[in-house]
This record gives C-alpha cells, structure tokens and sequence, in this order.
C-alpha cells in the first residue's frame, strides 16, 4: 500500500515514526512544509524536513523535537561572536554539517527535492521525505511591529506579539513539486499529520497545485487532530488558529479543513477521546469522525495512532463505510 502523509516537523515527526512502525511494509512518502526554511548565515535551514530527517534517522533530540541529539555548539558561538545568523537560533555543530551540505548541493544545482533525497540516503529512513515545493516560500508574519520571518516569530518572540495575518512569500509563483504531486495522486492513502493547522498543513495545502491533487486524488484522506482535550498538543501553535479566527478546538480544527465531499480536504477525522462530544456535528458536515486515545508523546502510542487512522481511512473507502 503506498501512504501519503502531509506532515509539519515535529508533531509530523512524532506521527511518521508511529506510521513507520505501524506499517512497516508499505511505502511511505511525507510531503513536509518547507514555509518555516530560511538562509541564515550562509546555509540554507529547513526545519520540518530536518526534524523528520532526524527523527526517522533515530539520530534526532527527542525532547526538544528539533536538532541532533548529542548536540554541541561550537560553531554557533563563533558565527555569534562574529555577528552572524540570530543569537536566539541555535545552529548546532551536527546540524550545520546537514544545512552545509544542503546548501552545497543547491549551489551545485540541485533542487531541494534532490538535496533531500541525497541526505535521507545516508540513513536507512524507511519512508520518502519530499518537500511540497522546489520554490522558496517562506511564511512570513504581520505584526504591529513589522514583517518577520516565521522563525523570528516563532522562536524570538515565542509566538507572543500577536500575529495579525501569516504570509507566504512567493506562493503565487510556485508550484508543488513533481514528485509531491505524484504521491498524493498514486496514494493508496493519504493522512493529514497532527501538524500545525495553520502554518504547516494550511501552507503545504496553499502551494498551487497541491488542493487540485488532493480533490482528485483516489485515496481517502484522514486527518488526525493536533488538539486534545480542547487544548494544541504544542501550545504555541494556539496563536497561529487565533490568527484566522479558528478556535482550538478539534472538531472546529476538522470544520475549518472541511469535508472533501464539498471542497474541502477531508474524508475522515481521528480526534481524541477528550474531545468526542464535539465531533457529531462533523458528520453532519459530511466528515466521518471517530474518536480514539491520542496523545503522541515521545516514545508513547504513536503507532497505535497511526494504525487508528489507517483503519479509519479503510472504514472511509469501503462502500459499506
Ligand atoms: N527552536 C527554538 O526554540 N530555538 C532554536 O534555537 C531553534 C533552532 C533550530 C535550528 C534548526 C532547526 O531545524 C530548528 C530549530 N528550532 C529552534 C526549532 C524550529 O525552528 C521550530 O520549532 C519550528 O520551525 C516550528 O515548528
């Protein structure tokens, strides 16, 4: 069975390792947001591809979600002294080797989708990671005291200067790529990872192209709720729905991606089990909801999860549904 995930980087990364071990034996491709990606001090950053990159490497800070464990930041201190890059964004001695080879390979001419590949080979992955783009589409951030880029935001400011609207740059000019696309048209399924709503599956969805190929894909497509217990998994990521006007709440999270059927991306929702009384009213918008024990701790039931969603989307394909 080929699975198409469409994941952000570290509720996507938690997600992908339960996947990975829930089916061990399909093929497995993640079409991950690049909107947080950056050049910063000369290399180019991607933070979803890279925290995916590493938790399925198993090399990955597991705590944190983000970076190489073991990490040390030697580097950092000098490009700091020096007056290089943000202070407050740590590039760590392993990661820089990633985002300088990375940035080697770009120069060379390669596309990210290629540079991607190049870095998954080192690790035995088990699972396909592809950029939803080969375009450079940072997410920037309006705020009363100017634009920002996303990491600025997110990491300086912890998402606390309120955000008044989310901007992709350059979205107008890019395109999904070839190979993104071709997963999510040949997936047998596709899941939406419990990933940021907003700006990681709200960006991936907004690069044109990829809505058409979700519309037409044959696979069912179940999301699975970044929200438990009225609350955002990663609290911070609140902020970002406050900013569109969706309240954190999963069937409201499931509303606002609407139902395939009439426009928008969903034939299924997985929500927790804390959050079951909202759900009836997804059914009546035509998304056939379930609710099941959620919580994707690190180390927790991930694959229970995953294979939770996948038995839903089954339950979503049969005629007898
Ligand atoms: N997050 C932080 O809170 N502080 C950092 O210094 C930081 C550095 C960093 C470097 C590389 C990378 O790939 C990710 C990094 N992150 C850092 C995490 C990341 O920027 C955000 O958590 C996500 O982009 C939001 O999902």
């Amino acid at each position: 069975m080929r699975i198409t995930v469409l994941a952000g980087g570290v509720g996507g990364a938690r997600f992908a390792l339960g996947l990975r071990e829930a089916a061990p034996d399909d093929q497995i491709s993640i079409v991950a947001n690049v909107g947080d990606d950056m050049w910063l001090a000369g290399v180019k950053v991607c933070p979803d591809l890279d925290s995916l990159l590493y938790a399925l490497a198993g090399v990955g800070d597991t705590e944190r979600g983000w970076g190489r464990a073991g990490e040390s930041e030697r580097v950092s201190a000098e490009l700091t002294a020096y007056g290089v890059g943000w202070p407050w964004f740590t590039l760590g001695d392993l990661d820089l080797g990633t985002h300088l080879a990375r940035a080697a390979m770009l120069r060379d001419g390669a596309t990210l989708t290629e540079a991607t590949a190049r870095l998954s080979a080192r690790w035995p992955l088990g699972v396909t990671l592809l950029p939803v783009t080969d375009d450079e589409v940072p997410t920037h951030v309006v705020t009363d005291e100017g634009t920002m880029h996303f990491e600025e935001w997110w990491v300086r400011t912890r998402a606390q200067l309120p955000a008044r609207r989310f901007v992709q740059h350059g979205v107008e000019r890019s395109r999904v790529s070839a190979q993104a696309r071709a997963a999510i048209a040949q997936a047998d399924v596709i899941l939406l990872a419990p990933s940021n709503p907003v700006v990681s599956i709200g960006t991936i969805v907004g690069i044109p192209g990829v809505r058409d190929a979700l519309e037409t894909a044959a696979a069912p497509i179940v999301g699975v709720s970044p929200i438990i217990g009225g609350r955002v998994v990663r609290g911070m990521a609140a902020t970002c729905l406050a900013t569109i006007g969706v309240e954190a709440d999963a069937a409201a999270v499931a509303a606002h991606y609407g139902a395939r059927s009439r426009g928008g991306l969903l034939d299924g929702w997985l929500a927790a089990e804390e959050d079951a009384a909202g759900l009836p009213r997804l059914r009546e918008l035509g998304i056939r909801a379930e609710a099941r024990p959620l919580l994707l701790t690190p180390g927790g039931p991930a694959a229970q999860v995953a294979a939770d969603a996948l038995a839903l989307a089954a339950r979503v394909s049969s005629p007898a549904g």
